[in-house]
């Protein structure tokens, strides 16, 4: 007795469990191996690199931070429907499933040694995986239907399914007890074994010898914003590539330095920990950024002037691209000339004055005011290389964002959020931050539907390198809907541009504007 139901759910159960057994033991293998070489992370890794540039720009801006939870959720989708089928196939033939199953383990392994940055022993979690996979297949399916299966389901069509029942299930239970135990247990594993937050507790950071100016900020009552002039540490945006973050131990971090110098040089972490510390307030931009969003943040780095190191090492003068590469293979490409135009970009091993958070780049990470992130802050560097724009091109750049990314003049509205309710007659204050990092904001005005541009007060800021909380306060008129919008000067005089474009491939640009009710 063999209904078509029943086939189908045997034959789910016989792919997912064999597709999930080979995920499981590569788990645990990945945590003696390393915690990019996990096959899932592997995998996603490549899908980041195929995923074509403007679909990435959606995902980025659809999704934000959220990104690689969603790529994640979508490869195990994919994999447990590519699973059933290879179950189902492998109900007509044995060896259609075990193919399948090893055209799986093949397109891991081709991702596994075409990663960034990768490794010879990357491909070994994925390698077990597979050949458990294949065993797990090969065994439930014998205890499906031991003799002359493959013949009986090409001629009957519907063999007797469950040849030994008591055998199936043993096999099934094992299976599963491997598929959850080692997925879960290889995970926590891999964060056992490579966790860099006992390392990055130990670090004891050097004291500043350049602290910043003193903020007017707190001068101001700008109790009232929902954005504080420093970003908390869990607000703070986070944009990467990194689908398992790097998980460095400043012990062994080196800098290397190279390209078109006099002298190479390689930096360990003490090496740089002992040079004069600067701390600085940076705010950070992305370019992906939309008019109104939020992946833009503020805080205090602390790091080595990179200007300094890279008069040390002789830079070639015909070195205009400054390329950093980080540990999992990201490359960043900065103008040499900014980096060395006086402004204080960095080699930033502090935040906030604790060591930076392990998400944000830890041990070390580029930051330079006034460029946006994907042409300056890279994380987890380890690599600096002095070439030419003509030479090289850096990986957002080969996606077809502009080679140089100057931060773009915005604005924004951060109270009273848009569609919201606001009471006529009563005074609101309308808050926010706007923000040009190394040229600075001079003067914000908001307006109301179509009146008068009215001057905010601006909170004081400690360098031109970090956004200006402004703040209007608003006697709502009579019920209706009220459009607000803002816009701002540079300290050069020039005005916001209301022109409205896309950020890519160079950042957006137009009016942030909010609607609200007063009634
Ligand atoms: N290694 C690495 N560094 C990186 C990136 C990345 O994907 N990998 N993304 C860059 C981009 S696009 C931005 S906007 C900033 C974001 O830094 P944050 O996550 O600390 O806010 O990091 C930059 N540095
Ligand atoms: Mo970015």
């Amino acid at each position: 007795m063999t209904s078509a139901p029943r086939r189908f759910a045997l034959g789910a159960l016989l792919g997912l469990l064999s597709a999930g057994v080979a995920i499981g033991v590569g788990e645990v293998i990945a945590a003696f191996v390393r915690p990019a070489a996990s096959p899932i992370i592997v995998v996603g890794n490549r899908m980041i690199v195929l995923t074509p540039e403007p679909v990435k720009r959606w995902a980025i801006h659809e999704f934000g931070t959220h990104d690689k939870s969603v790529l994640l959720t979508g490869i195990y989708l994919v994999i447990a429907l590519l699973a059933v089928l290879v179950g189902l196939l492998a109900l007509r033939r044995r060896t259609f499933g075990l193919v399948g199953i090893a055209l799986f383990g093949a397109f891991g392994g081709y991702c596994a040694v075409t990663a960034n940055a990768h490794r010879g022993s990357d491909v070994v979690p994925t390698l077990l995986g597979t050949v458990a996979g294949l065993v797990t297949l090969y065994q439930l399916f014998g205890s499906l239907n031991p003799a002359g299966a493959e013949a009986a389901a090409v001629t009957v069509g519907r063999p007797a399914l469950l040849a030994d029942r008591r055998k199936f299930l043993q096999g099934t239970a094992v299976a599963t007890g491997v598929t959850v135990v080692g997925g879960f247990g290889g995970r926590a594993l891999q964060h056992n074994r490579y966790d860099a937050s006992a390392a990055r507790a130990a670090v004891r950071l050097p004291a500043p010898s350049s602290a910043p100016e003193a903020s007017t900020a707190s001068a101001y009552d700008f109790g009232k914003s929902p954005i504080p002039f420093q970003t908390p540490e869990a607000s703070f945006y986070r944009i990467d590539t990194a689908l398992s973050v790097p998980q460095l131990n400043p012990k062994t971090w080196k800098l290397r330095i190279h390209g078109m110098v006099d002298r190479e040089l390689v930096l360990t972490y003490d090496q740089l920990l002992a040079r004069p510390q600067v701390e600085r307030w940076i705010t950070l931009a992305c370019v992906s950024n939309y008019v109104g969003g939020y992946l833009v943040s503020n805080a205090k780095f602390q790091g080595v002037l990179l200007a300094d190191l890279l008069r040390e090492v002789g830079i070639g003068p015909g070195a205009d691209q400054l390329i950093a590469s980080s540990s999992d293979g990201m490359t960043i490409g900065s103008p040499t000339a900014v980096v060395m135009d006086g402004r204080d970009a960095m080699l930033a091993i502090g935040m906030n004055g604790a060591p930076l958070p392990i998400e944000h780049g830890f041990p070390v990470r580029m930051v330079v005011p006034g460029l946006y992130g994907y042409v300056s802050a890279c994380k987890w560097i380890v690599d600096i290389e002095a070439t030419t724009f003509a030479r090289e091109r850096a990986y957002w750049v080969q996606g077809g964002w502009a080679a140089k990314g100057p931060v773009r003049l915005a604005s924004r509205i951060d109270t009273p959020l848009g569609s919201t309710t606001v009471k006529a007659g009563s005074t609101v204050p309308v808050a926010g931050v706007a923000w040009d990092q190394h040229v600075g904001v001079s003067a914000v005005q908001v307006r109301v539907d179509q009146g008068g541009w009215q001057d905010a007060k601006l909170a004081g800021v400690p360098s031109t390198d970090t956004w200006r909380q402004w703040l209007w306060p608003w006697t709502v008129p009579d019920a209706g809907v009220h459009t607000l919008t803002v816009r701002a000067f540079d300290a050069k005089g020039d005005l916001q541009t209301a022109d409205q474009a896309d950020p890519f491939p160079a950042g957006a640009t137009g009016l942030h504007t909010i609607t609200v009710q007063s009634r």
